[in-house]
């Protein structure tokens, strides 16, 4: 039978572009040819990534070209790097304007343990509960953040998010890797049916990136949602190759 994370996924499994790093770190990390949200573009459609991740305004301003060629998957809530003491972020683009312009997803991330998780948790039932409404699968970034939050990338807590996305009704977790296959093993069964898809990160070597591929696949994940990791490179299609071959392990 069908689903509708079909759209989004091949195999069960997935590879995501990520380009909402404007939003969230500022164009720093980008250079005269990542700036331009077409190049972005480019890369998916021709790379065929399973989706693309944009917030509302480059999506309004870039997408429509690429309709056909690129799954859209809508980024509805974000914050800067500015924003001091624990993180919180709003939402910004309702389910409605996503599906208006050609989202077959959405995304809303939730700091866990912030002091603002329950404001995060409010927008997040009702975004999840309109969604689904219409058919559209919600991936969760849950990142535990926020003054109790001693390691973002202890495994418990990890583990804890990857469950508090299950409890949600998140559709996919993306979540950061923390170096350990056995830990991420643990990760993948908390978070039962839903999937686990990893975030990329900062840049990384291109022989660190491919080894750690390997063994968040091996963990039993779904895939990446990758962004700086493919697009700061030279050879982003290259790179692109390399990664769909262990993801698919061809
Ligand atoms: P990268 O692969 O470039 O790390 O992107 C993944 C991502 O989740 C983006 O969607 C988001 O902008 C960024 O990481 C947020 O990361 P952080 O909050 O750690 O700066």
């Amino acid at each position: 039978m069908k689903t509708n994370l079909d759209k989004i996924t091949k195999q069960g499994k997935c590879i995501f572009l990520a380009y909402d790093q404007g939003l969230e770190h500022g164009p720093t990390d980008f250079n005269d040819m990542s700036v331009d949200p077409d190049y972005i573009l480019k890369i998916a459609a021709k790379g065929k990534y399973n989706g693309i991740i944009l917030q509302k305004g480059i999506a309004e301003k870039y997408y429509k070209p690429y309709r056909k060629k690129v799954p859209l998957v809508l980024k509805l809530n974000g914050k800067t790097r500015l924003l001091r003491g624990d993180p919180i972020s709003t939402q910004l683009c309702s389910v409605k304007e996503a599906i208006k312009l050609g989202a077959v997803a959405v995304g809303y991330t939730i700091y866990i343990g912030s002091e603002h998780e329950p404001v995060m948790f409010d927008q997040f039932r009702k975004i999840e509960e309109e969604a689904h409404s219409k058919g559209l699968p919600v991936i969760l970034w849950a990142y535990p953040r926020g003054a109790v939050i001693k390691n973002e990338l202890d495994r418990n807590i990890l583990a804890y998010s990857a469950r508090i996305g299950l409890e949600l009704g998140a559709d996919m977790i993306k979540m950061k890797y923390n170096g350990n296959v056995n830990d991420l093993k643990w990760i993948v069964k908390s978070a039962g049916k839903a999937k686990v898809i990893i975030a990329g990160g900062a840049k990384v070597s291109e022989k660190e990136l491919l080894k750690q591929t390997r063994e968040i696949m091996r963990a039993g994940a779904a895939g990446l949602a990758i962004g700086r990791n493919v697009w700061q490179r030279d050879n982003p299609l290259e790179i692109t190759k390399k990664l769909k071959e262990i993801i698919w392990k061809r």
